[in-house]
Order: C-alpha cells, then structure tokens, then sequence
C-alpha cells in the first residue's frame, strides 16, 4: 500500500478522530519517523497502517532516580502534539508523574496491567537504580528499585532504558556515586535498548516504540544497546557549525565575536566530535531551526555518552575521534597574491601531520580576504 493509498485508508480517517491531527500531518509524522529510522519508503505505509489498527501496547513506565526530565521532554513536544500522539500509540497503564492513582490504588493498577498482559507489555525505565545498602535509597510501595525493576521485568516483552541515568547511571552515578547507582542493564544484568540523553530526544523514543509495534521488535542496537538509527554519528558529522571548526573559526569564550557569529564551540569545550547522538539532525521541542544545545549556543556536553557527561568536566576539550582541526592558515586580511602558496601551505600541513582534508581546506582558503567583522584576527588563531 503506498502513502496515496494510506491517506484514504478508512482506518486513517478513524485516526484523524482519535489523534485530532489530520492524516496528512500523521503521515508527514510517520514518513519523519521512517527517515530517522533509515526505512524505506514502504515502511511509511506499514507502520501508518500498524499505529492505526494495532491494539495499543500495554506500557508500565518506571521512575526511579532522575529528574523526571525524560517525561517532561515527551510531553512538551508541540508539533504535532506528542503527547496525545503517545498516549494514544501505546496504552500507558502505569506512570507515577502522569497517573491520577497514588499510592496503594496506583501499586495495584501496576499489578493489574501486568497480569492482564503478560508477556506482551513494553517495560519503560527512566532513572537510575540505587544498588548501595540493597538498594535502600529509593524505595516506591514498600518495594526497592531494585526489586521493583527486577518484577516488572520478568513478565515483560521487552525493556526500554529511556534517558542517560537508567541507560548508564547518568547524574545520580557521578563520582563518588554515593548511593551506587546503576543502570537498569546492570541490575538485569543483561544488555538492553537504551534511549540515553539527558533528556533524551522524544522522537527516538517514539520511533523505537512504532518499529516495535510495526514489526514486532526492536530497532538494532549498538554494542552498547543504544538503536543505530540514532546513536551511529557523531555530533560533529552534522553540526551545523561544523564548516567553522573546519576554517578554524572558534569561540573563545561565551559572548565574544566568534561566539557571537555562531562560530565552532570546541574551545568552550564542546563534546560533539566525541558523542555519538542525531541532536542536530532532528532537533528538540518542535519550535525549529537550530533548537538543540549547539544551536542555541552551549557547548554539547556529551549527555548521551558515558564517561563524558558530568565526568568530563564542561571546558575540558573533546576527544577527536576522527580528525583534528588544521594546524596552520593563512592570515585573515592576506591581500590576494602575497598569501603563502598553495605548495608550501600543503607541505606545512603534510610536515605536522594533517590529513588530506585539512590541506585541501587550506588551498580553498588562500588568498581570501575574509571581513574584518569575522572577529579579531588573534580569535581565529587554532592553538
Ligand atoms: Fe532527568 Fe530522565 Fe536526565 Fe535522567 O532524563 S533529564 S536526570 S537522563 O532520567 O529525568
Ligand atoms: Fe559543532 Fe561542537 Fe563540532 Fe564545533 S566541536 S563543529 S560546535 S559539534
Ligand atoms: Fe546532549 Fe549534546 Fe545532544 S548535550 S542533547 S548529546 S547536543
């Protein structure tokens, strides 16, 4: 069935009333969902057509130690309006944040839905699992995280980790990590889909929850559980101020020229060459262009990665994975002609050790008088 097909589909036109969104916009929403994905256009049709007859998965949706940021983020999408689109996808049948039951009525409705759907429902972790004196530092209905986790996962068809702190511990396991937080892998002691950010990006959670209802599993993971739709790429491949750390254009410090400009943010310590997530490829919070960390002016900080987010400190420089900046350039007003020539300026790349690529970025510069109002010249200078 192709998307003119589906757009008529008598089970779209039911859609339109359950989601309130029209079909054009739910299906410019799944064919998006498609593309992060990297499916083919036919999945477009299967998983329009899945999100509108399938019986809605049954979701229990944990918190434990976080910010409850993972939630918020979901539900402040606007365009279209996420969260009627999730509450409608899925059927979340416990959510402490989201959930008019409290206390024993909510355990219970917990229980409830476990046993109604065994086997079938999607388990949904946000936050980390205090493991520190049995787990004694956070405790919900009498029960540890810890041994609440291990319940609710027994019975469950599948196990998301949503955020950096069920994904790897995040914020709560930064050294010394005082109450021995861990990631929902670790207590299950097996390797999960994790969704890490902090928060996480709402779409890949959704995408990650429409593949499995469309084909019945998970999207493929990364050895370290995170879906490769999302988390292949560096930060730095897609950055949208990438062409300024390739011309060696960097902000100094916040609120200076170059900062100003919108130059490269890698000397204010930004993390993107060394983290591994698609911000600026599908952005945050529906409001557009350049609305993701970088784009808005703050160094990334890592917070998909391990080892990098609240460890590395904020100013430290990224580790380059797969390049580092040229080393030499010519002056900024060089008058055309009089500039060192393309040859020697090569030579000088090849004698440091730069890569093909930084040669050739050199040769395109030569030559050219770039405005004063690029920023003082010292500015440009790379260390
Ligand atoms: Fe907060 Fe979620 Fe950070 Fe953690 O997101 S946004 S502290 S990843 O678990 O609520
Ligand atoms: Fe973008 Fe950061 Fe890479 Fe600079 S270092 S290009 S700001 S991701
Ligand atoms: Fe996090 Fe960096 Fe993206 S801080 S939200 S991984 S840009």
């Amino acid at each position: 069935m192709d998307e003119n097909t589906i757009e008529n589909d008598e089970s779209l036109v039911a859609l339109e009333k359950r989601l309130g969104m029209s079909r054009r916009s739910f299906l410019q929403l799944i064919t998006a969902m498609a593309a992060t994905m990297g499916l083919p256009n036919d999945a477009v049709a299967a998983m329009a057509k899945a999100v509108a007859t399938k019986k809605r998965p049954s979701v229990i949706w944990l918190h434990f130690q976080e910010c409850t940021g993972c939630t918020e983020s979901l539900l402040r999408a606007e365009h279209p309006t996420l969260e009627k689109l999730i509450l409608d996808i899925i059927s979340l049948d416990y959510h402490e944040t989201l959930f008019a039951a409290a206390g024993h009525q909510a355990e219970a409705a917990r229980r409830a839905a476990m046993k109604a759907n065994k086997g079938k429902y999607i388990l949904v972790v946000e936050g980390a699992i205090p493991t520190k004196d049995n787990g004694i530092y956070c405790k919900i209905g009498g029960q540890t995280a810890i041994e609440m986790l291990k319940e609710c996962a027994a019975d469950a068809a599948a196990v998301i980790a949503i955020g950096s702190c069920a994904s790897w511990g995040g914020m709560p396991a930064t050294p010394p990590n005082p109450t021995g937080a861990k990631s929902a892998g670790e207590v299950l002691g097996k390797v999960i889909p994790n969704i890490p950010g902090c928060p996480p990006n709402p779409y890949n959670f959704l995408s990650t929850v429409v593949h499995f209802l469309t084909f019945g599993k998970l999207p493929d993971v990364d050895d370290i559980g995170r879906p490769k739709f999302a988390y292949s790429r560096l930060i730095h491949e897609n950055c949208e101020r990438r062409p300024h750390f390739d011309a060696s254009r960097f902000a100094m410090e916040f609120g200076d020229a170059g900062h100003k400009q919108g130059w490269c943010l890698y000397k204010l310590g930004c993390k993107g060459p060394e983290t591994y997530a698609n911000c600026p490829a599908i952005l945050f919070g529906d409001v557009g262009n350049a609305s993701w960390p970088v784009g808005t002016g703050h160094p990334c900080i890592g917070c998909t990665e391990k080892g990098i987010a609240f460890t590395k400190p904020i100013h430290a420089l990224a580790d380059l994975k797969t390049m580092r900046p040229p080393v030499g350039f010519p002056r900024v007003v060089e008058e055309q002609g009089v500039g060192a020539t393309i040859g020697a300026a090569v030579l000088t790349a090849a004698v440091a050790g730069a890569a093909f690529g930084a040669g050739a970025q050199m040769a395109k510069n030569l030559g050219k008088n770039v405005p004063l109002d690029e920023g003082k010249p010292e500015e440009r200078k790379p260390s």
